[in-house]
């Protein structure tokens, strides 16, 4: 007899649409990313029509902001569907809706990206001046994913009427706390967007008050990398403990990490500007120490792992003190992958914490080192999670097999990625600490660095984070040979969709935690103190307006 799915057909099609386009961008991105690691190795050169900025912002557009997003809008339908019940034909339309707007502005921003009118790098900085047509796509870009976000609350809100007084599924609850916490970040960048580069780059206004567009920036920008970890922690806490064929540590510390992301990844965005002039002291100061406590919530993660790890092993009847070590499932790649991305993220969060330290970060800023922070973060603990979710979600979708030989490619992937990535990052690091610049192609100004480089050993030499990039590159057209075998070529079969139990003896969840209205109020609170007096102070005492640049 055939087995129900586990994620309703046509909520899956609406799944496997994002997952397509994220593996699309994934593929188009470590395409760039590797010429332009050769580039800026100093090992080769661009034809004359394409520009290395051009490059770099299809690289940072295509990874950072469009594989991500999809395949976290892709994972999270799917995930409700699983654990909530199929969508209603409103919620899926929505889904639908919000999946064509959001594609609609990828591919605008894209083209302008490719007719080269918008080599303006992922963050967009003014006075780089883009197209207005590149600002429109980003603009259906962030709509897209309210209307997204709009389906999975829809879905979640129908759930809770019908089991009142019901505990929600955690996975559920943390994808309402990431959509939440998305909604809150973007309004600041729709509010840049809109307000400050539309009109400027239309013409319509000369001049644009750089100090404030930044700032509206990160006051998103920080919270964006939380959008892309907290749904790897969904998969850290909900599918990993089924997967290692243990069970959740704590159901409650769980839920009350996400709400601490909730309250404290907003108001933060400071620790991006320490080195920017135009802020007072104290209101930097202010946001790093919420930056600090920003940090708890991971350390909560790294401890509810541990213990759901040895919890796992133990009841497997390991003994000593890391005998449950050899318990885990080493030879599989659903845990292999996340797992490693769990030990990039113990060296990631650490340098973290030194970028966001005022004193370090002077010597760190605007250098490689930053590279390599955002690589072992979004590019290896996050991308590497993702990788261990697509080994199974898109056979559950596809209904289809993860066979042996697909484990064993998937295996090779992630120590390729792996070993990539810890070469390429270590370099960068290195590099950044003897002051080479980011954001810039090839130049002598490191030859210093670089000629002490090649006697004082790898790490601190450039031709290292080029082949880093090489090894990565080969990763990637693996993944991609393996994402089309999942999707379209490996045998029909039922995949189960991995949903943790939590362990026996934990205690009951206190319903507080539940409480959105609560907490999005407290998190309101933080951002009105951490933001209002600053942001009047530089829309009264405004520095002058800069004209447009276009130095491409
Ligand atoms: Fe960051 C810059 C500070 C986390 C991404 N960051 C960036 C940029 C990106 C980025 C993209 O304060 C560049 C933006 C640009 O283009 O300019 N970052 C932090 C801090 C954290 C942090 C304090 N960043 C992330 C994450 C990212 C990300 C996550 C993406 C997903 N970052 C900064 C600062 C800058 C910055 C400054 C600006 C620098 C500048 O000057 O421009 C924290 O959230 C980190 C907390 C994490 C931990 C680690 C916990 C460990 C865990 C693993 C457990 C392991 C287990 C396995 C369970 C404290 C959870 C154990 C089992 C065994 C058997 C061993
Ligand atoms: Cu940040």
């Amino acid at each position: 007899m055939r087995q129900a799915a586990e994620v309703d057909i046509h909520d899956s099609k609406l799944s496997m649409a994002y997952i397509y386009i994220a593996f699309a961008a994934l593929f188009l991105g470590t395409m760039a990313g590797v010429v332009q690691g050769l580039v800026r190795g100093g090992l080769i050169e661009l034809p004359y029509s394409i520009s290395y900025y051009q490059l770099l912002t299809a690289h940072g557009v295509l990874l950072a902001l469009v594989l991500t997003t999809y395949f976290i809008y892709g994972f999270l339908h799917a995930g409700m569907s699983r654990t909530l019940g199929t969508m209603t034909p409103f919620e899926r339309r929505l889904g639908w809706v919000g999946f064509w707007v959001l594609t609609i502005g990828t591919l605008l921003s894209f083209a302008m990206i490719l007719t080269n009118d918008a080599s303006v790098l992922y963050t967009f900085y003014a006075p780089l001046q883009a197209s207005p047509l590149y600002y429109v796509g980003l603009t259906l870009f962030v709509v897209g994913t309210w209307i997204g976000g709009a389906s999975l609350l829809a879905h979640y809100i129908r759930w809770k009427k019908r089991n009142r007084g019901q505990i929600t599924p955690l996975f559920s609850f943390m994808t309402v706390g990431t959509i939440l916490l998305w909604y809150v970040a973007s309004i600041g960048v729709a509010a840049t967007v809109l307000l400050q580069f539309l009109p400027w780059s239309l013409g319509l206004v000369d001049n644009i008050n750089i100090l404030l567009s930044r700032t509206l920036f990160w006051y998103f920008g920080h919270p964006l990398v939380y959008f892309w970890l907290l749904p790897a922690y969904i998969a850290w806490y909900v599918c990993i403990p089924k997967i290692i064929g243990g069970k959740l540590f704590s159901d409650s510390l769980a839920r009350l990490a996400f709400v601490l992301f909730l309250l404290f990844s907003i108001p933060v965005g400071f620790h991006h500007q320490l080195m920017e002039a135009g802020i007072s002291e104290f209101w930097k100061y202010l946001q790093v120490v919420l930056t600090f406590a920003v940090i708890v919530p991971s350390l909560l993660t790294a401890f509810s792992i541990f213990a759901t790890f040895e919890l796992a092993g133990r009841a497997k009847g390991a003994r000593g003190a890391f005998g449950w070590v050899r318990k885990l499932p080493w030879g599989d790649a659903r845990f292999f992958a996340p797992f490693m991305g769990m030990l990039f993220f113990i060296p990631a969060g650490t340098g973290g914490i030194i970028n966001a330290s005022n004193q370090m970060n002077a010597v760190v800023h605007n250098t490689l080192w930053v590279v390599g922070h955002f690589h072992i973060t979004v590019g290896s603990t996050v991308i590497l999670t993702f990788f261990g979710i697509a080994y199974w979600l898109i056979p559950v979708l596809r209904g289809r097999a993860f066979t042996a030989r697909m484990n064993k490619l998937a295996m090779t992937q992630t120590i390729l990625w792996t070993v990539g990535m810890f070469f390429m990052s270590g370099a960068m690091h290195l590099l950044g600490l003897l002051g080479a610049p980011r954001r810039t192609a090839y130049t002598t100004y490191q030859d210093h660095a670089t000629a002490a480089a090649w006697f004082d050993g790898v790490f601190t030499n450039q031709v290292t984070m080029a082949l880093g990039g090489v090894i990565l590159f080969v990763a990637s057209m693996l993944m991609i040979y393996i994402v089309i075998n999942l999707a379209f070529f490996a045998p029909k079969a039922h995949t189960e969709f991995p949903i943790g139990e939590v362990a026996d003896d934990a205690r009951e969840t206190p319903r507080i935690l539940e409480n959105w209205k609560l907490w999005i109020g407290i998190a309101v609170a933080l951002i009105l103190f951490a933001y209002t007096i600053p942001l009047m102070d530089m829309i009264q005492n405004a520095p002058p307006g800069s004209p447009p640049f276009r130095p491409w």
